[in-house]
C-alpha cells in the first residue's frame, strides 16, 4: 500500500522543524509558506494525516530518551512536590482504590472520553526505564508502565486546530485570593522543593479539621471566601511531544501500581523534559489551540511562576 504521506528523506531535518512549528511552537513564516504548498494543504485537511506525519518524523532513534536496564532502577524513587493531594475529591477516590476514577479527555477532540483505569489498562501498554531529573539537581531511575498518550489521543480524535495537550491535576497548590498582585508569593516556592508551597496544605487540612461545610473544603470546586479559588497543578506539552513514543500516561512504577506519593492513579511521563513537566494526579486532559486562558497562560503551574515551558534535559 502506498503511504498516504511520504517524507522526502534528504530533508527530514527541515521537515521536522516545519512540523514542530506547525504543531507546537508559535507560528513561523516558513510554516505559513509550507502550509500553503500542496503537501501542506493536504496534510492540514485531516487531523489524522497530521498525527501520522508527526509520528513518522518522531521515530528516529536519536530523538528517544535513554532507557536503562532493570539493574539500574533506583531502590527509592524520591517523591517530590505534592505527595498527598489534600483535595477532598481526590481523597474519596483514593479511599476506594481509584475505582471511581475516570480520566476525562476533552477540548478540541472529536470524541470526548471518560476512561476508567481498567479502560486505560486495556489499551496498548509501554514500559520504559528512564531517568527523572528534577530542576533542583536530583535524579532517580524508574520503570514506568502506561498507555502511550498517542493511543488515548487517537481514540478521542484531534480536531484540526489542536496544538497543545493540557494536563489538569487533582492537587491544590495554593489558593488565589483574587485580584491583588501575587508576584511576590509566586517566587517563594520552586519545583525542587520537597513539600508544597507554604499554605496550601495547611489551609486545606484546616478546613477539613474544622469540618467546614463550604463546598470548597479540601480544595474542591470553586473555593470559598476565606480560602479563595484553589489553584491546582497543571502542565502542557505540544503535539510533537504528545505523539512521541515515550510519552505515556503511567499507572505502574517498577511493576506495581503507582503509589499516591508518585502520582496515583495516573501521571504523565514526557521523558525528554525535566521533572516538573511530569504531571502527577492527572484527572483531565484538555486539547487546546492555545495556552492562553489556562492558569496564568504560561502552560503550567511552575511556568506561571517563571520556569521554562519547554524544559528540555
Ligand atoms: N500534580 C503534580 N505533579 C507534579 C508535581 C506536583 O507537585 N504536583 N511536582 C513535579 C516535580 S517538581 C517533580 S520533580 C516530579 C516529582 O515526581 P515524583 O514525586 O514521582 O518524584 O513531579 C512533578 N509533577
Ligand atoms: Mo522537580
Amino acid at each position: 500500500m502506498k503511504p498516504r504521506l511520504s517524507i522526502p528523506k534528504p530533508h527530514r531535518r527541515g521537515f521536522l522543524t516545519a512540523a514542530a512549528g506547525l504543531f507546537g511552537v508559535s507560528a513561523l513564516g516558513g510554516c505559513d509558506r509550507w502550509a500553503a504548498s500542496p503537501a501542506g494543504q493536504r496534510t492540514l485537511k485531516l487531523g489524522e494525516d497530521a498525527n501520522l506525519f508527526v509520528q513518522r518524523l518522531l521515530l528516529t532513534p536519536a530523538s528517544l530518551a535513554k532507557e536503562f536496564p532493570d539493574s539500574e532502577i533506583s531502590p527509592w524513587f524520591k517523591p517530590n512536590g505534592t505527595i498527598e493531594p489534600p483535595d477532598k475529591t481526590y481523597k474519596a477516590l483514593a479511599a476506594k482504590n481509584f475505582e471511581g476514577f475516570r480520566l476525562r479527555v476533552d477540548g478540541l477532540v472529536e470524541r470526548p472520553q471518560d476512561l476508567s483505569l481498567a479502560d486505560l489498562r486495556a489499551l496498548p501498554a509501554r514500559t520504559q526505564t528512564t531517568r527523572h531529573d528534577c530542576v533542583e539537581g536530583w535524579s532517580a531511575i524508574g520503570k514506568w508502565t502506561g498507555v502511550p498518550l498517542s493511543e488515548v489521543l487517537q481514540r478521542a480524535g484531534l480536531k484540526p486546530q489542536a496544538r497543545y495537550v493540557v494536563f489538569h491535576c487533582a492537587d491544590t497548590m495554593e489558593y488565589a485570593t483574587g485580584g491583588g498582585d501575587e508576584t511576590e508569593e509566586k517566587t517563594t516556592a520552586n519545583p525542587g522543593m520537597e513539600s508544597r508551597p507554604e499554605g496550601a496544605e495547611s489551609q486545606a487540612s484546616d478546613s477539613q479539621a474544622a469540618g467546614a461545610e463550604a463546598p470548597a473544603q479540601g480544595g474542591d470546586d470553586e473555593g470559598d471566601e476565606a480560602q479563595g479559588t484553589p489553584v491546582r497543578y497543571y502542565e502542557s506539552i505540544d503535539l510533537t511531544d504528545a505523539f512521541h513514543p515515550q510519552t505515556i500516561l503511567a499507572y505502574d512504577l517498577n511493576g506495581k501500581a503507582l503509589p499516591v506519593s508518585n502520582g496515583a492513579p495516573l501521571r504523565l511521563r514526557v521523558e525528554r523534559q525535566l521533572g516538573y513537566k511530569q504531571a502527577k494526579y492527572v484527572m483531565r486532559i484538555e486539547v487546546t489551540e492555545s495556552l492562553n486562558g489556562i492558569g496564568d497562560g504560561k502552560g503550567g503551574y511552575w511556568e506561571d511562576r517563571g520556569y521554562e515551558w519547554y524544559a528540555g534535559i
